[in-house]
């Protein structure tokens, strides 16, 4: 309860801010930042979401936090375009309270005060947000890609039971997320090579994109490259760094 109150009052005195971690394309290029929040504590210093998003979603406090960080997220779209990089996405990540509550209207309020072009956003949903309301949720994507902004989803997060294919079929996902639960061991486990492959050969299917994360070793880069992931993150990259950091980060050359 004590760190409910801290938390409502780190809001209050606007204590959380963002960090991005690059997303770059199987030619390195940058083609995504995803913001990912920090709370910069006054005496603990800066705080990982480990530390606190599991609290606000407990309490609510989550629509407002991730009100923020959209408003935030999106008011960077503005300084891309003048560094030529007006291509690149801000990706977002929403909880699944959030996403019920409000969260189309707060996009289309961002969409239209910074002038968002169709592309520049991009929201990573959970799977809890589908299957809790499949029919609601779908009703939101298609607002949201209406609004132009595009959905990506971690496939592990839908199982791979037979419905959850159908949502993933049905409902306007542009990108699949490969969990970096499956790209940590890639070089020892054969059957998280085989998940990779799998979800790869599924967002072909689907013509969707892929992104990899947590792509740590140069045996990951090219064995995800080589296998068709379209999209790499992790630490072998950027670590999630400040904005200016994150839009001049420039990844090793292959
Ligand atoms: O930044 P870090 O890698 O520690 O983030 C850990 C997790 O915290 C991420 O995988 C993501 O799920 C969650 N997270 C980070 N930023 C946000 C945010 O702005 N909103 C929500 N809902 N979750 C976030
Ligand atoms: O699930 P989500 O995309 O929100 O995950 C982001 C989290 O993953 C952040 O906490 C970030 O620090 C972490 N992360 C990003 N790249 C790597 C990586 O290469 N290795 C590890 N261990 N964590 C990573």
């Amino acid at each position: 309860i004590a760190v409910l109150q801290e938390l409502r009052a780190a809001l209050e005195r606007k204590e959380f801010r963002l960090l991005f971690q690059p997303v770059f394309s199987r030619d390195l290029r940058l083609v995504a930042l995803e913001a990912l929040v920090r709370w910069e504590h006054p005496l603990r210093g800066l705080l990982p979401p480990s530390e606190f998003i599991s609290i606000c979603e407990e309490s609510g406090l989550i629509v407002e936090l991730g009100r923020r960080v959209l408003h935030e997220a999106a008011h960077h779209y503005a300084f891309l375009v003048p560094q030529g990089l007006g291509h690149v996405r801000l990706s977002v990540n929403v909880s699944a309270m959030q996403f019920a509550h409000g969260l189309l209207d707060d996009v289309r309020r961002v969409v239209e005060e910074f002038d968002l072009p169709f592309g520049a956003l991009e929201l990573e949903l959970t799977e809890s947000v589908i299957v809790d309301d499949p029919e609601r949720a779908a009703q939101v994507m298609v607002a949201l890609a209406e609004l132009g902004v595009t959905i990506a989803s971690a496939i592990a997060d839908f199982g791979v039971g037979y419905s959850s294919l159908r949502y993933l079929k049905r409902l306007p996902i542009h990108r699949l997320k490969i969990d970096r639960s499956f790209v940590n061991d890639l070089e020892s486990d054969e059957s998280d090579r085989s998940i990779c492959e799998a979800v790869i050969a599924l967002a072909r299917t689907l013509r969707l994109g892929v992104v990899a994360e947590g792509v740590e070793s140069i045996f990951q880069r090219d064995w995800l490259r080589t296998s068709g992931a379209g999209e790499l993150q992790g630490y072998l990259f950027a670590k999630p760094v400040s904005f200016a950091a994150a839009t001049s980060a420039e990844p090793e050359p292959s």
